[in-house]
């Protein structure tokens, strides 16, 4: 059993009974051109986690966790998108047009692709969703559920969106879950802090955070 100094209290895992959701490390959310772009945002605000996030996978290699990288992305003919995702608000360009990255968010197009420092590796498990939880519409329970999966370890973007909504399907299911908070980013640095504070809130109401350091430390 391994013990991290995490918040609201320590957060206690068995490697062998544990698995990395590694979220949507796309270029479409961290590269200039991307879905994340076309929404207005400032990807460049994404780019501190590309690091970190890189060393929560290494760490979790060293450990033997299985690692997961989920991917949101749609298919080719959009049969997976709801048209509520793709007409709300006003984008430069909405799901499915040609970009600087290929197609935004189409599986397959470069910019639907993982950022060079988040490749999956021979082994690695990869999720392709179409929603913001990476439990919705996919194979994800039935993976876990296969390798014996008990406890969650979560980085990735953003905090807010995909990495909060699959981190609450993740607790209503029963995995005991930790977001590691440098891993972790959002264009909005305020709703990033707060999603922290809204998982831990009330004696960790939807799981557990803590630093990289207490985790490779510990
Ligand atoms: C968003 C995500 N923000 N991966 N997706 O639309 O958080």
């Amino acid at each position: 059993m391994t013990t991290v100094a995490a918040q609201p209290g320590p957060f206690t895992f068995e490697p062998a009974h544990t698995a990395l959701v590694m979220i949507d490390m796309q270029r479409d959310f961290i590269e200039p051109g991307g879905f994340g772009a076309t929404l207005g945002n400032d990807v460049s605000l994404l780019l501190p986690v590309v690091a970190a996030a890189a060393d929560l996978v290494a760490w979790a290699r060293t450990q033997g966790i299985v690692i997961v990288h989920t991917k949101e992305c749609h298919r080719p003919d959009l049969s997976d998108c709801p048209p509520a995702k793709r007409l709300r608000g006003l984008p430069s360009l909405r799901i499915g047009d040609m970009g600087a990255m290929g197609r935004i968010l189409i599986d397959g197009e470069p910019g639907a692709d993982f950022v060079p420092q988040l490749a999956p590796q021979t082994g690695d498990v990869v999720i392709k969703k179409p929603g913001k939880g990476a439990f919705y519409a996919t194979p994800l329970s039935a993976v876990l559920e296969g390798k014996g999966i008990t406890h969650l370890i979560f980085g990735g973007v953003t905090t807010e969106v995909c990495v909060q909504t699959t981190m609450r399907e993740a607790n209503d299911r029963g995995y005991e879950c930790l977001l590691v908070e440098e891993a972790t980013g959002s264009y909005f640095p305020e709703f990033k802090e707060q999603a922290l504070a809204m998982v831990r809130a009330q004696g960790g109401i939807v799981g557990w955070t803590a630093a990289l350091a207490a985790l490779t430390g510990a």
